[in-house]
Parts: structure tokens; C-alpha cells; sequence
């Protein structure tokens, strides 16, 4: 695909010039070793520690970083409870990312499992984010009953715990229990996985955990038992796939390749505790930084740093705010995210962009770094949309939204 390419200038007060922005359309790959994890507990990463139902980017190239936030999550969760504020998902523990075309949020790609039943989600749904769509953002795109049905589930219940959606568009999933099937009650064990060709009712298995089980044993050179097999995702060459043991390797992410192969270890992913995944995809898109604020509901004049992970060594980056936020997204199509979920229209996007230099400030040697304020005083409740922009790369993070005063 061609790829078109812009260029406009921002001004950044705290550095008194200009500094170019860029936009992209047209498809961008990322590296083949790129992948997204979730965790089943948190992840101390020292410079932060991630939640479970977050999102990580890991390359292989360096520590894994926080790839989303639950501030982002929430917004496009949304207020499931309706008690007026948005719902962070409890625990994510199946993930599938799919390529979305330019002008399109990058979220609109991703595809989840819950760990738990949460405000009528099932935890054996496969729902995709649909920013901006009805059903509050949400669409389940195979439910647990036709899952249920698919294997023939003598409980009537199940829990899907890894997903991949493959080239033909094929349901890949795994299950997190063992469950007897049909009369003869066969189990399909909780490491098993499974494939549910696209039209089909009846799903088929495409690896037993024994098959994995052995490949394991060989990527490790051990004689390691996997328990559960957590995640899952496959192109045209491989299934790469994380289990639940060793703990030593229960983040680290596996491919049938040459029978049995590490794809990402875990030791080199940077984790300060025994941090196990849950849940694991191949990035498709274009990398992009996380901020991750220190409250999501303060109250006015409360203090709220923003800590923005995955940004540009050394290189300057800007928080943008709106008190409007789009889900789905606002012209024009941006680089990284994809799109901007702030109103370009609404006065504090210019006000904050133009008078601030509070809202500007340089990463560290690693992408890192933090802006700190004060949250103005107003009595009345409203959102207030965030999103950094890397004036190196011109790419604009995932969002999130502070619910102040309310
Ligand atoms: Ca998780
Ligand atoms: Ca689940
Ligand atoms: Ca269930
Ligand atoms: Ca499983």
C-alpha cells in the first residue's frame, strides 16, 4: 500500500520555536517480534507498575512499557455500571490486535477476553472495542454461548482465556478450565487449543497442551509442565502462545517454530517481580507513547501528574488536552494512535497548546517522563481529554480522560 505523508508546525511555548508534526495514512508494519502482552497480577516495571487489565509493548529490544493504560481502557469500557463514571475492565485476559486502516483509532483493532463476568460482558465473550458505536462502544463479536455450543460444553459455561483471529478469519481460543464435552464427556483441557473455521458451529482442535507441552520442553531445553496455556496469537508461519509454568518463563512468550521456540523471553522483558502474562498478540501498527495519570476523578485545584512512557529519547513531548473527547476519533488521521480523540475546536485544546509551557516537557534517555499541575478551579464537573504528542515522530498516544469533579 502507498503510504502519504503530511507535515504542519506546532507551536511549543516551552522551547520558544516550532517543531514539526507530522501525519501518515497507508499501512506502517511493525517489526516481526513485536507483541502485546496483559498479566494475570501486576508488573513492577520500576519506572511504574502495570495493572492487570493494562496493555504492554514488548520488542525484545528493551524493557517491556506500557503500551495502554487503564485510563485509556475506561474510556472505551465506558460507564458500564452507570454510576456516571467510566468502568476499567477487571482483569483483560485474552487479546487479539488486528491492523485498522489510517484515520481509524488503533483500539478499534483490539480484541479481548474478561477474566470474570463484568456489567454484561461474559467472561467467555470475545468482544472488540468499537469506539463511537452503539452498544456503548462495545460489540461481542463471537458470544459465549456460541463458544459453548462450539465445543459442547456439558456445564453450559465457559471461560475463554487466549484468542487469535487468523488470516482466514478462523476464531482461535483456548479455554481457562477444562470442560467435559458431549455425551461421552470427553475434556478439552484448559491448554488445549482450539479453532473455529469462520461459518462453522463445531470447533476443532488445533494444538493439545501435550503438542505444546513437548515444545516448551524443547524452547527451554527442560522438562517443564505448562498447566494452562494463557495466551495465544498466529500468522501465516507460527502460533506463538504463554503458559502459566514455569514461573520462570510464565510471561515468556512462546512459538511452534522449529517444534518448539522462544519468541520473547521473559528475563529480557524487565520485570522487577514475577510477573506472569495472561494474555499475548502480535503488535500490528505503529508504536506510540502511554500516558497514565496519578488520578482519574480528582476534584478541582487537586495536584495530577501525567507520566508519559514511550516517547522519544530525549526529545521534547506536549500534553494535549480538550474538555471535549471523541471517542471515535477527530480528523485528521494522526501517526501512532491513529487518530485524535480531542476536539481541535474546542478553546482549551488551543488555550493549553498556545499559553502553557507547563504542558511541554523532554523524555529521558529511556522515553520516559512526567508533567505535573494543578487541576483549575471550577465547581462544575467535566472531562478533560488527554493525549501526548512526540514532536520527534510526530505520533499521538492512546488517550485518556480525567472525570473532574465528578
Ligand atoms: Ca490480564
Ligand atoms: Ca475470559
Ligand atoms: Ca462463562
Ligand atoms: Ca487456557
Amino acid at each position: 500500500m502507498m503510504k502519504s505523508c503530511g507535515r504542519a508546525r506546532v507551536f511549543v511555548p516551552a522551547f520558544v520555536s516550532f517543531v514539526s508534526f507530522a501525519w501518515c495514512s497507508g499501512a506502517v508494519a511493525a517489526p516481526a517480534g513485536e507483541v502485546v502482552l496483559s498479566l494475570s497480577g501486576t508488573g513492577d516495571l520500576g519506572v511504574t507498575t502495570v495493572q492487570d487489565e493494562e496493555v504492554l509493548l514488548a520488542s525484545g529490544t528493551g524493557p517491556a512499557r506500557l503500551l495502554v493504560d487503564g485510563g485509556t481502557l475506561a474510556l472505551h469500557f465506558g460507564d458500564r455500571d452507570q454510576d456516571g463514571l467510566d468502568d476499567v475492565p477487571g482483569d483483560l485476559d485474552a487479546l487479539e490486535v488486528v491492523p485498522v486502516g489510517a484515520g481509524t483509532p488503533w483500539i478499534a483493532g483490539v480484541y479481548f477476553s474478561l477474566v470474570s463476568d463484568q456489567a454484561g460482558i461474559q467472561d467467555g465473550d470475545v468482544v472488540r472495542f468499537d469506539p463511537g458505536g452503539p452498544n456503548g462502544g462495545l460489540e461481542v463479536v463471537w458470544s459465549e454461548a456460541q463458544i459453548q455450543a462450539a465445543i459442547q460444553a456439558n456445564d453450559g459455561n465457559v471461560d475463554v482465556d487466549a484468542i487469535a483471529i487468523a488470516a482466514d478469519g478462523a476464531l482461535w481460543f483456548s479455554l481457562a478450565e477444562d470442560e467435559a464435552s458431549g455425551p461421552s464427556a470427553t475434556v478439552i483441557a484448559d491448554d488445549d487449543v482450539l479453532r473455529l473455521p469462520p461459518g462453522a458451529t463445531t470447533a476443532e482442535v488445533a494444538f493439545t497442551g501435550a503438542q505444546l507441552e513437548a515444545m516448551v520442553q524443547t524452547a527451554l531445553g527442560s522438562s517443564a509442565t505448562i498447566g494452562d496455556v494463557k495466551g495465544i496469537d498466529v500468522d501465516a508461519t507460527q502460533m506463538i502462545f504463554t503458559v502459566q509454568s514455569p514461573s520462570s518463563d510464565d510471561a515468556t512468550v512462546f512459538s511452534t517454530l522449529g517444534g518448539g521456540s522462544v519468541h520473547l523471553a521473559e528475563s529480557g522483558m524487565g520485570f522487577f517481580n514475577a510477573a506472569e502474562a495472561d494474555a499475548v498478540a502480535f503488535f500490528h501498527g505503529v508504536p506510540f507513547p502511554a500516558p497514565s495519570a496519578t488520578a482519574a476523578n480528582p476534584k478541582a485545584n487537586d495536584a495530577v501528574t501525567v507520566d508519559v512512557f514511550g516517547a522519544t529519547p530525549g526529545q521534547p513531548f506536549v500534553l494535549l488536552l480538550s474538555g471535549v473527547v471523541v471517542p471515535a476519533g477527530a480528523a485528521p488521521a494522526l501517526a501512532g494512535y491513529g487518530t485524535l480523540a480531542l476536539d481541535p475546536q474546542d478553546p482549551m485544546f488551543l488555550v493549553g497548546l498556545l499559553n502553557s509551557p507547563a504542558l511541554a516537557s523532554v523524555a529521558d534517555g529511556n522515553g520516559n517522563g512526567a508533567i505535573s499541575g494543578k487541576i483549575p478551579s471550577s465547581a462544575s464537573p467535566y472531562d478533560l481529554g488527554i493525549q501526548v504528542l512526540d514532536t520527534a515522530t510526530g505520533r499521538v498516544s492512546a488517550p485518556i480522560v480525567l472525570e473532574v469533579n465528578q
